[in-house]
């Protein structure tokens, strides 16, 4: 890369390229109306987007302070470019290039929760928006229950004025705002949760209730937790997009972030006060997001889990390589349009079956770099509501759950096959993937046993549903597959298994 270019910041707006689309208006006159945990690829592409498009429609007091509670620090990159970044938009060919404006300042609360509450108990906060990824809510993912035997909340009951967790800080900051000035504050999660503001609730309201002092009655009438739908695929920044950047415009930007066209955001519309109109710039505004949440994971999310396991195992690096191949891509549209689409509440406005072949063409994207590897991180956590919801309300239909179970059988593979008897063929991040790795190493290859001892863990699975006989044989024999030397058996197997079962049915019906 040149020495010379220069890095992105306010002198340098007047000056990039007419390609490259800046903020109109004034960022000088932005003040900061509310903070965001959590600023990743995905902040950068999908809210401070969407806040940059409302101030340039109708400019209010809705800067955003960014704050990260967990690396990479930001005063590095966003810091030193006064919060601008360049937001990419790719498919294939096709580049759109934009400044986002409406970061105003950004804080890394790493080290210690204080500089994090300086902002988020300041009265002219009035929103906090998150997207800290699903373990970051420290709940138990079967029952959306806050995990009271988590190191995090075990150290932040016992030392609740230096919180390292998100429930231990919003509570401290809640119980300031209490002390001080008493005003209320919306608590916005943009995490794929199931019913993310109820479980943001409970956490904070079980953390609340240990701390006394009437700040869970407090919190009840004075804080709101709406839940949010949020979508774009907006993977990891790589140091090629951040090159790349130079390449195409000429300047330096440590700070890009690189998205997918489509986007959606639907919020429900329970807010403690004054919210910003991202309703003007495309967002949706709701009494309940469930049906719009159920798609969204189910199908986005669960296809993308399912390619991201099963792409590994056979050797795939990407999404896009995974949906390219012709056995994955058949298998993922028929289990979709089998088994998931069936469990789908009515959406407004959208039909399911347009929704999945609309899902299936954003992940052919090649331009989008999502590699299988970073879907799978923390499976455990994304499991319930991608994959183990459906499956329940498909079992208590009477219909098939064999392919879907697959993509479960998937996740086990994944996180076995990481583990010293199984030669570690891959590093891992999973909060259980300590637990699998041990039931792996004393239980060896025996597929029925691995998988016995990994549904009998009921922080993930519920126990009715482990207890299911069809689905733990759907799983066992998908895993004996997974393990073997011809992984993709697994996928083979499932789909001849189903069209045996629907000329089954197609016979019965025509009797
Ligand atoms: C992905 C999501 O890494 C993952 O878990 O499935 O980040 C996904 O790209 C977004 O939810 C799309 O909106």
């Amino acid at each position: 890369m040149s020495a010379s270019a220069e890095t992105l910041g306010p002198a340098l707006l007047d000056r990039l390229p007419a390609s490259v689309q800046t903020p109109s208006y004034d960022r000088t006159m932005l003040a900061p109306g509310m903070a965001h945990l959590g600023v990743g690829a995905f902040h950068r592409c999908h809210q401070a987007e969407y806040t940059d498009d409302l101030l340039s429609l109708r400019f209010d007091r809705w800067g955003i302070v960014g704050i990260n509670i967990r690396p990479p620090s930001l005063a590095d990159t966003l810091g030193r470019q006064s919060g601008l970044y360049t937001r990419l938009i790719r498919e294939n060919s096709h580049i759109e290039a934009r400044v986002i404006g409406s970061i105003v300042r950004v804080v890394d609360s790493q080290e210690s929760a204080a500089p994090a509450l300086g902002v988020l108990v300041s009265p002219d906060i009035e929103l906090v928006t998150m997207t800290v990824t699903e373990k970051g809510y420290c709940h138990i993912p079967s029952s959306g229950e806050l995990d009271l035997s988590h190191p995090d909340i075990v150290h932040d009951l016992a030392n609740p004025e230096t919180p390292r967790s998100l429930p231990g800080l919003l509570v401290r900051s809640l119980e300031l705002r209490q002390a001080t000035h008493g005003r209320p504050l919306t608590l916005l999660s943009c995490d794929n949760i199931p019913t993310n503001g109820v479980i943001l609730g409970n956490v904070v309201r079980s953390f609340a209730e240990r701390r006394g002092n009437g700040l869970a009655d407090w919190i009840a009438a004075n804080v709101a937790f709406p839940s949010a739908m949020v979508d774009r695929i907006a993977p990891a920044v790589t140091q090629a997009d951040l090159d790349s950047v130079e390449q195409w415009f000429g300047y330096r930007d440590g700070a890009v972030a690189v998205g997918e066209p489509f986007r959606q955001w639907v919020i429900e519309e329970e807010f403690a006060g004054r919210m910003p109109r991202w309703d003007l710039v495309g967002a949706t505004f709701v009494d309940d997001v469930t049906p719009f949440e159920h798609l969204k994971m189910r199908v986005l999310n669960g296809a993308q889990t399912t390619l991201a396991t099963l792409g590994v195992l056979a050797g795939l690096e990407h999404t896009s390589d995974a949906v390219a191949d012709p056995l994955l891509a058949d298998f993922i549209r028929r289990m979709l349009v089998e088994e998931t689409v069936p469990t789908l509440m009515p959406v407004p406005g959208i039909l399911p079956l347009t929704y999945v072949e609309q899902s299936l063409a954003r992940l052919k994207n090649t331009a989008i770099r999502h590699r299988n590897h970073q879907v799978a991180t923390d499976g455990s956590q994304k499991i319930v509501q991608r994959l183990l919801n459906p499956i329940r309300d498909r079992l208590s239909q009477g219909g098939s759950i064999g392919l879907l179970s697959v993509p479960v059988a998937g996740w086990m593979a994944y996180l076995i096959q990481a583990s010293d008897r199984f030669g570690k063929r891959w590093p891992v991040s999973d909060p259980y993937a300590g637990k699998v790795a041990e039931i792996a190493d004393t239980t060896g290859h025996d597929a029925q046993a691995l998988a016995s001892a990994i549904l009998a863990i009921d922080g993930i699975f519920d126990p009715s549903l482990a207890a299911d006989g069809t689905f733990r044989a759907a799983v066992i024999s998908a895993l004996g597959d997974l393990l073997s030397d011809d992984p993709m058996a697994a996928v083979r197997h499932g789909l001849e298994q189903d069209e045996v079962a629907r000329l089954k049915r197609s016979k019965q019906s025509a009797l």
